[in-house]
């Protein structure tokens, strides 16, 4: 097989596995909407696909019977030519047409059906916003707000409010449904559901200790103080340096673990750590000027600039959703930020940093040390 081939084979095999096998994959739906995407999405593929079987064998038929046998000079005839033919032509066009038919028809239908909130139920609300590169996801109707990890409760349609603080973003959480742009100074809306029934049918793909190789979604982690599964979530707007890192997890909880965690989001920050430690703990918090930027519900850091740390210790992810929460991946996170996701605004507008010709160049020129560190991920990592 020549190498271009072999490379391109393997490429595609590549892509199709990415595709197949994904924590995100769309083809493996877990709710109503993206169940229906993928229908419609399917009724294409087979479409194309017939249309591919009968033209591709009609082209090789004809390469096989037409084909000249004989040796060909510059004096052999031409083969008989035709100049088309009526009725040919007019049921190639029909049938195109109907073809079209078939694909327009649940294509249309679905995108009114996505397009709709679905009646006669309750749909809750939820405020996204994007912002360079995480996300901050507000209940308006229950008084909760949280950032980068958020709750829904299965088999409920929620909506989904969608708008930007800085520049365009897009909210997707492939397995159940989406894509749709969080654009500036416009409101766009999406609306998803989890379905039950779904989750538990596709129990076998959980991760586990020993299968984390066919992991597709997850259970939370025993400690959790909720059990429910994770969906992975990701911007799909191409939005800045990294763009790539805006991650999000989408956490479906039955509903008594929804009024937990509801009225878990709505407490303020207790820390488990001695009153003596938490002490201290805020005390390095402040002095490095990081309640300027991020919320602490019943502490004085107030700031807005950056994600909500009230119940930090109980994430599963920092960082948007690109880290696991460790105590490793926590100090990394808050010595140098910039190394994590490059250019983001904790690092970019708050940290101490020198140009090329060692001149200091930033607003409030935090600089953490390694024993600062350390108190700031146990005071963090404390916050349940
Ligand atoms: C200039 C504003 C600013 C300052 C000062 C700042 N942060 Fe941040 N912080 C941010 C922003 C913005 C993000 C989100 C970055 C991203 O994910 O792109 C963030 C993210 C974080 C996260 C991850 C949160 C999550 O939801 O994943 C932690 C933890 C954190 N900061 C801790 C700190 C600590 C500790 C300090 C003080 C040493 C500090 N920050 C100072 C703006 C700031
Ligand atoms: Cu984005």
């Amino acid at each position: 097989m020549p190498k271009i081939l072999r490379s391109l084979l393997a490429v595609m095999a590549l892509m199709t596995v990415g595709c197949v096998d994904g924590v995100q994959s769309t083809l493996d739906p877990l709710g109503p909407v993206a169940a229906r995407q993928m229908s419609t999405f399917m009724v294409t593929l087979w479409v194309s696909l017939g249309i591919f079987a009968v033209v591709g064998s009609f082209l090789v038929y004809c390469i096989a019977k037409f084909r000249y046998s004989g040796e060909v000079t510059p004096d052999t005839p031409l083969p008989e030519q035709g100049h088309g033919s009526a009725i040919t032509e007019i049921a190639l066009i029909l049938i195109s047409v109907g073809l079209v038919g078939v694909i327009a028809l649940p294509t249309v239908q679905g995108v009114f059906w996505v397009g709709t909130e679905p009646e006669n139920e309750e749909v809750m609300v939820i405020e996204v916003t994007g912002q360079q590169w995480w996300w901050k996801f507000d209940y308006p109707d229950l008084g909760v707000t949280c950032a980068n990890e958020f709750a829904i409760p299965a088999g409920k349609p929620v909506r989904f409010n969608l708008k930007s603080a800085d520049v365009q973003h897009s909210f997707w959480i492939p397995r159940l449904g989406g894509k749709m742009d969080l654009l500036p100074g416009q409101d766009n809306w999406l609306w998803l559901e989890a379905d039950p029934a779904l989750l538990a049918a596709n129990n076998d793909q959980l991760s586990t200790a020993d299968n984390k190789e066919g992991m597709r979604f997850e259970h939370l982690p025993d400690d959790y103080p909720f059990q429910g599964y994770v969906l992975y979530g990701q911007c799909a707007e191409f939005c800045g340096d990294s763009h790539a890192f805006m991650k999000f997890r989408c956490l479906v909880l039955d509903d008594t673990n929804w009024q937990k965690w509801v009225q878990w989001q709505k407490s303020d920050a207790s820390s488990t750590l001695s009153p003596d430690e938490a002490k201290a703990g805020y005390k390095t918090f402040a002095k490095n000027k990081c309640g300027t930027c991020h919320l602490i519900r019943g502490t004085n850091a107030r700031g807005i600039v950056g994600p909500d740390l009230t119940h930090i210790g109980s994430r599963t992810s920092i960082a948007a959703g690109w880290l696991e929460n460790t105590p490793d991946n926590l100090g990394h996170w808050i010595q140098n930020p910039g190394e994590v996701k490059p250019g983001n605004i904790m690092w970019k507008t708050g940290y101490k940093r020198l140009d090329e010709n060692g001149e200091v160049v930033a607003n409030s020129q935090v600089e953490v040390d390694d024993s600062e560190k350390d108190i700031l991920v146990k005071y963090l990592s404390s916050l349940k």
